[in-house]
């Protein structure tokens, strides 16, 4: 097999996508002071818009699910016709658009809002906001089990939300060290009730999640982010495996549009994986369709996709620095190589 990367890819009978590469979420810290999408991210996605799928940047469900400044939200009427700009322009140059639904969890900080910050225990993660190291992080409160049903539901509201602005569907974001990421891994999840020490116990909250996105937008228009192998605001601890070992045939049943791994750096492997890399592990595991990511070049990730390795792949940095990506690897011409400076400006 040889697979062309750049030729259609039919996600199901919803969706079919234009090529195979994914614009990977990438936050940007440029909303305004609201938390709307500007005239600047208009322009900035709508120049993606050749990619087969944008995934936006971490988007926040509700006021206390922010940890980073200025990202953007999707629970305000605001909001939403702000993004709808975004995905009218993404349409109107033939793309295709999902939102990824974002709660920070223990990373979030009360500067943002007025309220307590809520994860799945009271444990704390050390260090401070990027962007504004004098806010250091706080002992969150253990969500009570209202709590929990009321973040479940703001979820659904705003993947609800996602579809009136005009996505295509959404990605939940399971990864990262942020709410959902912090129920599947010991280190920040020691509850005592449903939704804690066992595997199936700690998967609960991420299965609901995606059940009351699912019955909110449909199975065809909702994926999921997970990082099975801590490495962003968690520390890795064996047990773990266990829990995805029990997530990733659930979710499979679930029939959704994409399973995407989260990982800066695919060749990373983990000691709680049994030595996997991310992908390895998530392919073992999960037969349903996989986004693979973490530095990969179109040529490693065409080599990836052809030995079965995942079926799509998701891009960042570089996309950060070449907004005409897919034009220059078509062409074969030399990609501007990515550096953090360029996260100063949205081109
Ligand atoms: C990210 N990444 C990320 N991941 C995510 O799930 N939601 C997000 O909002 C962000 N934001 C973000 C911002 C910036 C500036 C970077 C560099 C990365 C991770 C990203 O989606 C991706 O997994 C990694 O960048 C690895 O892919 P590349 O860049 O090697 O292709
Ligand atoms: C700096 C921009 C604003 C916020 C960015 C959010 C999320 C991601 C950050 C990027 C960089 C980080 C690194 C981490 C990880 C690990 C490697 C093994």
């Amino acid at each position: 097999m040889n697979t062309d990367l750049l030729t259609p890819y039919r996600l199901n009978d919803t969706i079919e996508l234009k090529n195979r590469v994914l614009m990977a979420p990438l936050t940007r810290c440029m909303a305004d002071e609201n938390l709307v999408p500007t005239q600047d991210m208009v322009e900035y996605y709508a120049r993606r818009a050749d990619t087969g799928l944008i995934i936006s940047e971490a988007t926040i469900i509700r006021p206390d699910g922010q940890g980073y400044p200025t990202t953007p939200g999707l629970f305000t009427r605001e909001q939403i016709e702000g993004w709808k700009k975004v995905t009218d322009a993404v349409h109107a140059n033939g793309g295709k658009m999902f939102a990824q639904l974002w709660h920070v969890g223990r990373v979030a900080h009360p500067h943002f809002f007025d309220g307590e910050v809520l994860a799945p225990s009271a444990i704390g993660v050390e260090g401070s906001v990027p962007r504004m190291r004098e806010l250091t992080y706080i002992t969150p409160k253990a969500a009570t089990t209202d709590d929990i049903k009321s973040l479940i539901a703001d979820f659904a509201k705003a993947a609800e939300n996602a579809i009136e602005a005009g996505f295509d569907g959404v990605e939940i974001h399971g990864a990262n060290g942020y709410l959902i990421d912090q129920f599947l891994h010991y280190e920040a999840n020691v509850r005592e009730d449903e939704y804690g020490q066992t595997p199936q116990n700690m998967a609960r909250f991420a299965l609901e999640v995606t059940d009351a996105v699912i019955a909110a937008v449909g199975n065809e228009r909702t994926a999921l982010r997970v990082t099975p192998g801590a490495y962003f605001n968690m520390s890795e601890d064996n047990r773990d495996k266990a829990v995805f070992d029990y997530l990733l045939p659930e979710l499979e049943k679930r029939n959704l549009a994409y399973l995407h791994g989260g990982i800066f750096d695919d060749s990373t492997t983990f000691e709680s994986l049994e030595g996997k890399t991310t992908s390895e592990f998530l392919r073992a595991g999960y037969k349903g369709v996989l986004v693979g990511v973490g530095s990969y070049s179109f040529e490693s990730a065409k080599a990836a996709i052809n030995e079965g390795k995942f079926d799509l792949i998701a891009i960042g940095r570089p996309l950060i620095a070449n907004s005409d990506y897919i034009s220059k690897v078509t062409n074969g011409e030399e990609l501007v190589p990515y550096s953090d400076e360029m996260l100063a400006e949205l081109k």
